[in-house]
């Protein structure tokens, strides 16, 4: 089954857009875990997995704790249930034979379903994540952060660079590998780059502790079907609490997200 199929069926079977982000910083984690990201990371899959679409992680929280990281990020993806997607946030973009072998560490060394991709050098970039059928790469497009303004929204030949993000994304959509990221800390944009790219999944961080409305955000960023986006929500998960009780409050914020997201659907 194809990422696009997971995604669908797990969003469908569980009733939910809601995306866990596994971004474990060994600092916030609770005091009588010790340091053990890998325990954490499993008690909160095991807290949140009927209430998810996805899973993901950001690969920044394991790349520094070197091999110790890496062997958790392998264990995490592990742990995730066969039938929930696991995107991997690296934004990662470059020549084509070096992007080769990124798509090579994520697609087949690690077996996630999905990556997130910059595509600033263009399509010799995108084009190796692409070529994994059944898997999907996700385009910066707008980024939540207030940086984002410095050049993803200067004009270019009359249109913002995420537009031409959006439409390039559109065309490159040829073998259905292609989705979006958007910020939900935008949710104007948000409804113009939704109208450009009707079908594309949407990758949309930014919920809980950046502000963004999860209400606006399923009103612009869902797709004709009310599907198609995963609404990802990082920290205010994760660190609910600092306590013995950490899975329970994970679980808790999770429920609470997903539900609001639900009322939303329904009255979108
Ligand atoms: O535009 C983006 N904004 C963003 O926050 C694109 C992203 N990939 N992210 C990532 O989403 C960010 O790197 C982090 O992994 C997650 C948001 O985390 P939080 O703010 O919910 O804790």
């Amino acid at each position: 089954m194809g990422f696009f199929e997971k995604l669908k069926a797990a969003s469908r079977k569980r009733q939910s857009l809601l995306c866990v982000g596994l971004d474990t910083d060994p600092d916030r984690i609770p005091p009588s875990l010790k340091g053990d990201v890998l325990a954490f990371n499993r008690a909160i899959i095991e807290a949140t997995s009927d209430l998810v679409c996805a899973y993901k992680p950001n690969i920044a929280f394991y790349e520094a704790m070197g091999t110790q990281g890496w062997r958790n990020l392998r264990n995490t993806i592990r742990a995730v249930p066969q039938d929930i997607p696991v995107i991997l946030d690296a934004k990662r973009g470059d020549i084509g034979n070096t992007a080769r072998m990124y798509a090579r560490a994520f697609f087949e060394e690690l077996g996630v379903d999905a990556v997130t991709v910059n595509a600033y050098m263009g399509y010799d970039a995108v084009e190796p994540f692409l070529a994994y059928e059944g898997r999907c790469a996700f385009i910066l497009c707008l980024t939540s952060n207030a940086g984002s303004a410095d050049f993803q929204r200067l004009r270019c030949e009359g249109k913002p660079l995420y537009r031409w993000m959006a439409e390039k994304a559109v065309a490159w959509n040829e073998r259905g590998a292609c989705g979006l990221v958007v910020g939900a800390t935008h949710p104007e944009e948000l409804r113009e780059i939704r109208d450009t790219a009707p079908k594309l999944p949407f990758l949309i961080p930014g919920l809980g502790a950046q502000g963004g409305d999860a209400a606006a955000t399923v009103r612009f960023g869902t797709d004709a079907n009310g599907e198609g986006a995963i609404l990802n929500s990082s920290r205010g998960i994760l660190y609910a609490s600092n306590r013995a009780d950490f899975a329970e409050a994970a679980r808790t914020a999770a429920e609470n997200l997903r539900e609001a997201i639900h009322q939303s659907r329904k009255t979108k």
